[in-house]
């Protein structure tokens, strides 16, 4: 074992301040001449284009932090869409995602050090002092002690460790005297009464006024935590105790990281996703690296980079073994059971684990983070953005997109470890799609769905704090940032610590090293560095080499069990038993079900298939609770394409998804719910008419506006602050008569999506939309034009009307995505969780259908191609052919299948 800090395997040249200390900054410590010796490849970016870039990341954080600042703050976050501040209780409860927001200015918090990195030294002086001036840290509100850590403290912390860089240098910050860090104790200090459970796991949630224990505090009755909840403390609490000498928040958190390493599954040295605070007992046994666990293992890596202390490293190797063994699938990584790891547990992916390339970097693993990167970049490149979830197949199996940072991330360590040009190919990529999707008149707004391209009112702190800082520091020369960014380590939530930590106030690590350690072998971990010779044995195609064959990973991938079907015919062979043709009452059925595994493994494998079909049966049959959901576009001035609002369909009138969309202009019906002849015929004729829901049935309506000339409707929601973001979309459905007489497209709006439309005829007046089962791109020349500033975008919004007549939109979607929504709706009874809102007079459906299959159905219509490039590619990519090494006997399988299906409908309710 060697002592903390000693330069493991760094060479002399190293400071004895920091193990690791470069790698810790940006990956680039051992890997930093990769990006001077890069030849060939992608085509090198000029200086010029890359300061076009980093200018273009600029005017986009000023775009997202000035509307911030002018219309949502001191509220927590943005609502981009309705262009004002999100105060917790005065909205909609969202659950969970709201536990991040504690009335306490988080975005500005969360973007303090961004500032910084952006050269912005004048606006993060201001913005010191108004988190100085305002922000009030004992409401009575319950927070996420998590979130809170990782956002607030981190914030707070990245904010303290600039402001002193900046004090010192001189010319800014000179009246800094540590507020912020007193404010980072006083947050600390209230976090503190989570940790007082018997295993020194943290409860989840904390009042910020009155704790856990008290009556008034409406928490602390929690008994689990998810893994990355209690395991990601370490960085901030020891910097809090480092900096102030206040050891006893690095001895909470290292007490809570021992109590997680404790309870790792001793034979397959896994941690599940949740854990019971009270007992340590796994509470979900599934394992991978994205939601739930992701950060626990990023911060024993960098502990061990800040701290210096050897057991969080042996500690992260044992699992990065564990992870490498059983969860890697490159390109995939999939979850699995800790007690079964070879057994998957999911069929899909989320999209939290785009960090973990950038992880693998900090390791010098470059090879599978150069191939999972990829893998995800092909994902991106057709939806335009990560889905929440995607299948082993590519497919959209959660279709949100919170403008989630971990891509740009892993772009970055990837790009400071190869220098191959080819990564900034990708974060403008990713810039331009920003730019193109999610950028609206007030902010950036979430996706809603990657599919349709709507858009969630929501920007969350995050998108601040971390997106910009990675794509900034991604086109920036070392001269472009006023401090040396290798001197820093960055935390879950990229915030700022600096690497002389790790020799301040280190007596805790001393104290708490346990001798268990010392019992570890260690001949297997790797205490160097990362050697660039080996990574890159002299060859400056070799990122390229590895990342060539994943190209069209994503496109040529099809449905696996429709392909194993059509091969057991061809070689006639029985077909297995499938899982949605299994009946529990058909002997048959259940004769072939106990044969699965016993005989033969290719009977085992037709088992395994079969339960991990079940499964994903499971998930299929929630899904199809959930609509497919439809486009309304705002096309006219000032919003030019940008805002896109989540609209439910109706089972009759015009199919978008078959049919070219509509456009037009929209007018109120009189009555405004349509349930009788239009008075306005003249108001509506030619245009989209809006009608409220309610007294009539919805096809009534739209008989209604029909006959007065209407070209399509929108039926907004009579229940006032209903959205979309809060309720489950629904179809609406016919009244039980033939419909074929309805002709022209429907579609729904909550009450909050209606309300941008209604408000805009208030100030527009003429207010233009697209109806459309997917979002349409915006004229490219309108987007030149049309660089606003951040300050005034009605301004600039103002300056392109006149060319707003001749803006023609583009269909941009390729023909398999057009025909993503086209199956033939076959509807099921009126859901009746939905039917609790609804009034008796309207009648709601949920269609039972699958849309991402079609689509991908289409692309493998020349099976002979399609199996030939299957069996050339299983043996890499994909995980289900594994399955040889995954047999186990059948009566182990049928006895957990409950247990996996149980835990599998828990994660699938669960949010990430
Ligand atoms: C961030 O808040 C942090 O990176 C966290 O660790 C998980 N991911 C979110 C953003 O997606």
């Amino acid at each position: 074992m060697s002592e903390a800090g000693g330069g493991r395997g760094c060479g002399s040249s190293v400071p004895q301040r920091a193990p690791w200390s470069l790698v810790a900054a940006t990956a680039a410590f051992c890997l930093v001449s990769a990006t001077s010796v890069w030849t060939a490849g992608a085509a090198p970016m000029s200086r010029e284009e890359r300061q076009k870039l980093g200018n273009q990341v600029l005017e986009m954080f000023d775009h997202a932090y000035g509307n911030y600042m002018e219309h949502a703050y001191p509220a927590d976050e943005l609502m981009p869409l309705t262009c004002r501040g999100r105060v917790r209780g005065q909205e909609p409860s969202r659950g969970d995602v709201d536990d991040a927001l504690g009335k306490f200015s988080l975005t500005l918090i969360d973007s303090l050090d961004t500032l910084v990195v952006l050269n912005k030294t004048k606006e993060f002086e201001d913005a010191v002092r108004k988190v100085l001036r305002d922000v009030n840290l004992d409401n009575d509100v319950v927070v996420s002690v998590f979130e809170t850590n990782i956002r607030v403290l981190g914030g707070l912390l990245g904010g303290h460790s600039l402001a002193i860089m900046l004090k010192e240098k001189g010319e800014y910050m000179q009246w800094y005297n540590d507020e912020l860090l007193q404010m980072a104790k006083q947050l600390g200090y209230k976090l503190l009464p989570a940790f007082n459970t018997t295993s020194g796991l943290p409860y989840p949630r904390i009042n910020l006024k009155f704790g856990i224990r008290k009556p008034e505090a409406r928490t602390g009755t929690e008994t689990d935590t998810c893994t990355a909840c209690a395991g990601t403390l370490i960085l901030e609490f020891a910097a809090l105790s480092r900096f102030t000498g206040a050891t006893i928040f690095e001895e909470y958190a290292r007490k809570a990281l021992d109590f997680l390493w404790e309870k790792r599954q001793r034979s397959s040295n896994l941690v599940g996703v949740t854990i019971n605070i009270h007992t340590g007992d796994w509470v979900r046994k599934d394992s991978g690296v994205g939601a739930g666990i992701d950060s626990y293992y990023e911060y024993l890596l960098k502990a061990y980079v800040l701290l210096g202390d050897d057991s969080f490293l042996e500690r992260f190797n044992t699992h990065y073994d564990a992870i490498m063994r059983y969860i890697s699938q490159p390109p995939l990584l999939l979850d699995v059971h800790i007690h079964k790891p070879m057994l998957n547990a999911r069929t899909w992916m989320d999209a939290l684990l785009a960090f973990f390339p950038g992880l693998q970097v900090l390791k010098g693993d470059i090879r599978p983070a150069i191939e999972t990167h990829e893998m995800l970049y092909q994902v991106i490149k057709k939806h335009n953005f990560l889905p929440e979830a995607f299948t082993t197949d590519f497919r959209v199996h959660w279709a949100q997109h919170p403008l989630r940072p971990e891509f740009a991330e892993s772009t970055y360590f990837l790009y400071k470890a190869t220098g191959d040009p080819y990564y900034l190919e990708v974060g403008k990529t990713l810039i331009e799609n920003l730019n193109k999707y999610a950028r609206v008149p007030c902010g950036f707004a979430a996706m809603k769905d990657v599919r349709t391209g709507s858009h969630e009112d929501r920007m969350d702190s995050f998108f601040l704090a971390e997106m910009f800082k990675y794509l900034y520091l991604l086109f920036a020369d070392k001269e472009d940032i006023i401090f040396d960014i290798e001197d820093y380590i960055f935390t879950t939530e990229a915030h700022l610590l600096p690497l002389w930590l790790s020799t301040t106030n280190q007596s805790i690590s001393k104290k708490n090293t346990t001798s268990e350690y010392t019992e570890l072998d260690d001949s297997n971990f790797d205490w160097t560095c990362p050697n660039t010779q080996i990574l890159f044995p002299n060859d400056p195609l070799y990122a390229q080499s590895i990342r060539e064959p994943l190209k069209n990973v994503v496109d040529k991938s099809c449905p696996r069990g429709i392909i194993r079907v059509e091969e057991s015919f061809r070689s006639g062979a029985k077909p297995p038993l499938r899982a949605r043709d299994f009946m529990a009452t058909n002997p048959e059925h259940l004769e072939i079900l106990k044969k699965m595994g016993a005989a033969s493994s290719i009977d085992a494998e037709d088992g395994l298939r079969f339960m991990q079909e079940m499964i994903e049966l499971s998930s299929q049959q929630q899904k199809e609770q959930q609509l497919p959901p439809r486009a309304v576009q705002i096309v006219s001035h000032p919003f030019f394409g940008r805002v896109v609002l989540t609209a439910g369909p109706a089972q009759f009138g015009l199919d978008l998804s078959k049919h070219k969309e509509t456009r037009g202009f929209v007018a109120s019906s009189k009555p405004y719910n349509g349930c009788s002849e239009l008075t306005n015929p003249e108001a509506v004729m030619g245009k989209i008419a809006l009608i409220q829901r309610g007294q009539c049935m919805f096809a009534e309506k739209a008989r209604n506006i029909q006959n007065a000339g209407a070209i399509g409707g929108i039926v907004i929601d009579d229940n006032e602050g209903s959205s979309s973001d809060t309720a489950p979309l629904f179809q609406m459905a016919g009244d039980g008569k033939d419909t074929d007489d309805i002709k022209i497209p429907m579609l729904f709006l909550f009450s909050k999506e209606g309300s941008i439309i209604l408000d805009a005829i208030r100030e527009y007046e003429e207010v233009e939309v697209l109806l459309s089962d997917k979002a349409k791109d915006r004229d490219p020349e309108m987007e030149n034009e049309e660089q606003p500033s951040s300050e005034n975008d009605s301004q600039s919004a103002e300056q392109i009307t006149s060319s707003s007549q001749e803006v023609d939109l583009v269909d941009q979607g390729s023909p398999e995505e057009s025909s993503l929504n086209s199956q033939p709706e076959s509807l099921s009874p009126a859901d009746t969780d939905n039917a609790a809102s609804v009034s008796p007079s309207e009648q709601i459906s949920n269609p039972m259908e699958n849309h991402e299959t079609t689509s991908l159905d289409g692309e493998c219509t020349d099976l002979d191609n399609q199996l030939q490039e299957q069996s050339e590619t299983e043996e890499d990519s994909n995980p289900n052919v594994s399955w040889g090494k995954k047999v186990q006997p059948i009566d182990s399988i049928l006895a957990d299948w409950n247990e996996d299906i149980e835990a599998f409908e828990m994660m699938e309710k669960d949010e990430l």
